[in-house]
């Protein structure tokens, strides 16, 4: 593990917000264990072991019903950790994988058959080395018919770099952390108007409503600069939200959230019982498990 790795807080508070039976942690990894899935060569960090079981706990101590496992950068595109928590979980997971163009189509059938729905397409500098534009746009053609999404990291001011890039996929779009906005600006500011212009233009788009620990500059535990910005996006677009907790947090220098406080903040940005309903459950169902809906 890195010298300066944040290990995931081990004891979360329990929640004071109590989740709908039902709701989806959509956004959270696991790391390892190394032992017995290494860490990838071309890896930019190593984190901590965070392995599936750990993530189960975590899912039943805060009271969600089912998990979103993203592949982290530190696997790079071996998906194998990520797939062993899919068949853990015991059908209550589902995952987006990291596929490069040259991906065999038997193995898009085999993380089809696990669980995987999306992949994600790193633009993050710091995590992942680039992939040229055209492996993007042929991994996006060969993942299309099989029903997957594609989940997009960016920082936001890469937003217009990526932009045609992105509106010209062929599939629903998710967008990690709200294209990491910098919530020191307002929420209705100029800045952010380029994020809310996108999700208008685009009804293929959804967001995630996530990450106030690393986007806060107030801190924990109510985060409260980051509350009007998922809020925003939360009440004018009601069916295009989701939220995780991104455990156990990859890459964060400032401090380690308590995740019962993460919950908590949830209220906070979907005040109302249908609004969370949408957020925590009928949006990704529809995208995850559309089968049961
Ligand atoms: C996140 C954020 C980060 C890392 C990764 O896959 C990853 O390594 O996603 C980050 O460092 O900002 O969404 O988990």
């Amino acid at each position: 593990m890195d010298p300066d790795w944040l290990p995931f807080d081990p004891e979360p508070s329990k929640p004071v917000f109590q989740l709908p039976v039902g709701a989806v942690d959509t956004h959270c990894h696991v790391f390892g264990p190394a032992h017995e899935f290494p860490f990838a060569a071309e890896r930019k960090y190593t984190p901590c072991d965070a392995g599936s079981d750990q993530l189960w706990e975590l899912r039943d101590h805060l009271g969600f019903t089912r998990n979103v496992v993203v592949q982290a950068t530190c696997h790079g595109s071996d998906n194998r950790a990520m797939v062993n928590a899919l068949e853990s979980s015991k059908g209550k997971a589902r995952g987006v994988a990291t596929v490069r163009a040259d991906v065999a189509d038997e193995e898009l059938q085999q993380l089809n058959h696990a669980g995987v729905r999306g992949v994600r397409f790193n633009f993050v500098k710091r995590l992942a080395d680039k992939l040229p534009t055209d492996d993007l746009l042929s991994i996006a053609e060969r993942i299309a018919p099989l029903g997957w999404h594609i989940v997009i990291y960016s920082e936001a001011e890469e937003l217009d770099e990526i932009w045609d890039l992105i509106t010209a996929l062929p599939t629903k779009v998710v967008v990690d952390h709200m294209g990491r906005p910098d919530v020191g600006q307002p929420a209705e500011g100029q800045k952010f108007a380029q994020f809310i212009e996108l999700m208008e233009m685009f009804p293929n788009f959804l967001s995630k409503v996530t990450c106030p620990e690393r986007l806060s500059k107030n801190g924990p535990p109510n985060y409260d600069d980051f509350v009007p910005f998922a809020r925003l996006l939360v009440e004018r677009f009601p069916d295009r939200v989701l939220w995780g907790t991104d455990w156990p947090h990859p890459n964060m220098k400032s401090h380690m959230p308590d995740d019962g406080h993460l919950v908590n903040i949830i209220p906070r940005i979907a005040p109302t019982q249908a609004l969370q309903q949408a957020l925590l459950i009928d949006n990704p169902m529809g995208l995850y498990w559309p089968e049961e809906g």
